[in-house]
């Protein structure tokens, strides 16, 4: 019985009851607060959609790229109009892609009818251009972020950050996948034609009715737990098929969802190899069963197809809720054949617990429903932290409740340095800006707030990323100086 026919037996059985589960922690189980039935069917009916790669024109040697947010409606099964909202389209955004040491113009236009801004998750730029909640961007206002790309090359992406609007906004479909090439990656054998063996894969959970429409509202649970659907959704498509060469393959992982914490795995237990993690190369490929992520991590794996019969497919898929998100169809080569190398990176020197000057603790808890870092709720006229330039620092970041968070920086990247008291897994021990904190975890991270200064007037700041936690208050702000 495939988990749709099991989800549409049981709730016959339960008889018009909802799928409810409102226990503490297990954020990443069930199927959250939705009374409706998972609209993935496990057929995979429709093609996989491949985002666009922006387009932008050379100005005085940068580059231009025009962004508009604004509104418009999709359909999803075929069947009801949903109200969306997308950037230069009506559901999600164009793909920007930058190199390092490029210099960059985006100009982004606010055509959505309320208040908003635009982050670039995991991008190193000054404080002013990041997009956080101070940079507003009214309606029908323009707002240019002005940045060199200064970061190493990896897989970040784009989204609205105005406080107690996020949560709806990006729900809404304002996400889009930002990559950043470099001479090191590049130069790899590794698959890198986009839209032809190196996809984005954008996993994002919306709680649609029978018709195939959603619409933002959360029930006291889900402001507790995060807002979770019932259906999950690859790059806005719904049961999607991928023709895929019989080759290695790469896949830019992004959770893009407000809440759902997933277990992403191939069906027949096909492995495959991470070689980044969200701030660029592992220094060798870590194979893998299977990869858990949290809201806003990303990963970058590659999976060979060579060994599968043309015309088979293999499914990938969320074992935490047993759902097939899409199919990979394999087709003959036509395409040359990569061989992932076993050394990727020479260039990521690790820092090290002897090098850091002091320790400073961020503990994430809830009480009564209310969420908070540090027994403080966010507030934008008050500053939580001081940063201090070049000072390599630990974090140390413990989530003391029961149920699910996790923790993003902005302006710097982490490693960790422990999980639980014990040395991380491999798969974690590559350049952060976001970390999982499953109930009553604790992580350690090095970091070093390098070139840019954040004033008290343009704090950076750091976060759950579940946009729920994120909109009630659990995220602080922080000076660099
Ligand atoms: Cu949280």
């Amino acid at each position: 019985m495939d988990r749709r026919s099991f989800l549409k037996t049981s709730a016959k059985g339960l008889a018009g009851l909802a799928i409810t589960s409102c226990g503490s922690g297990g954020g990443g189980s069930g199927m959250g607060s939705s009374a409706n039935v998972s609209l993935n069917t496990g057929v995979f009916t429709r093609q996989f959609f491949t985002p666009p790669e922006a387009g932008f024109s050379v100005v005085a040697g940068r580059k231009v790229f025009n962004l508009t947010m604004q509104r418009g409606t999709q359909q999803f099964t075929g069947q009801g109009v949903t109200q969306t909202m997308g950037i230069n389209g009506n559901f999600l955004a164009p793909t920007l892609r930058m190199s390092q040491n490029d210099l960059v113009d985006l100009n982004v236009t606010n055509q959505l009818g309320q208040e908003t801004t635009l982050h670039w998750h995991g991008m190193r730029v000054p404080s002013l251009m990041d997009g956080g909640p101070h940079q507003k961007i009214l309606h029908n206002a323009t707002w240019n972020a002005a940045y060199a790309v200064v970061q190493r090359a990896s897989t970040n992406w784009y989204h609205p950050h105005a406080h107690g609007s996020t949560a709806p906004q990006v729900y809404a479909g304002l996400a889009g996948m930002l990559i950043v090439d470099d001479a090191e990656t590049l130069a790899l054998d590794l698959p890198k034609t986009y839209g032809a063996d190196d996809f984005p894969v954008i996993v994002q959970d919306r709680d649609m009715a029978a018709d195939g429409t959603f619409a933002y509202s959360v029930s006291q649970m889900d402001k507790i737990q995060g807002k979770k659907g019932n259906t999950i959704l690859v790059n806005g498509v719904l049961d999607a098929s991928l023709d895929v060469q019989a080759k290695e393959v790469r896949f830019r992982l992004l959770n893009g969802s407000n809440a759902r914490v997933y277990n992403f795995a191939f069906s027949g237990g096909l492995m495959f190899k991470q070689i980044a993690t969200e701030q660029g190369l592992l220094a060798s490929p870590i194979s893998l069963s299977n990869i858990t992520m949290s809201p806003g991590e990303r990963a970058e794996i590659v999976v060979d197809f060579s060994a599968i019969a043309v015309g088979q497919s293999v499914r990938f898929q969320d074992l935490n809720t047993g759902i097939a998100l899409f199919q990979t169809k394999v087709v003959a080569r036509t395409l040359a054949i990569t061989t992932t190398p076993t050394v990727l990176s020479t260039t990521l020197v690790p820092l090290t617990r002897g090098q850091a000057s002091r320790t400073r603790a961020f503990v994430l808890s809830m009480n009564r429903g209310n969420v908070y870092i540090n027994n403080k709720q966010f507030d934008m006229n008050r500053l939580d932290e001081a940063m201090v330039l070049n000072q390599v620092e630990i974090l140390d970041i413990q989530n003391a409740s029961n149920m699910d968070h996790n923790f993003h920086i902005h302006g710097a990247h982490f490693q960790l340095l422990s999980r639980n008291g014990v040395a991380p897994l491999a798969h974690e021990a590559g350049l952060k800006d976001t970390v999982y904190l499953p109930a009553n975890a604790r992580v350690e991270a090095i970091i070093q707030f390098t070139q840019y200064t954040a004033s008290t007037t343009a704090p950076y700041m750091y976060h759950c990323h579940i946009l729920e936690h994120e909109d009630a208050g659990m995220m602080g702000q922080f000076t660099v100086a």
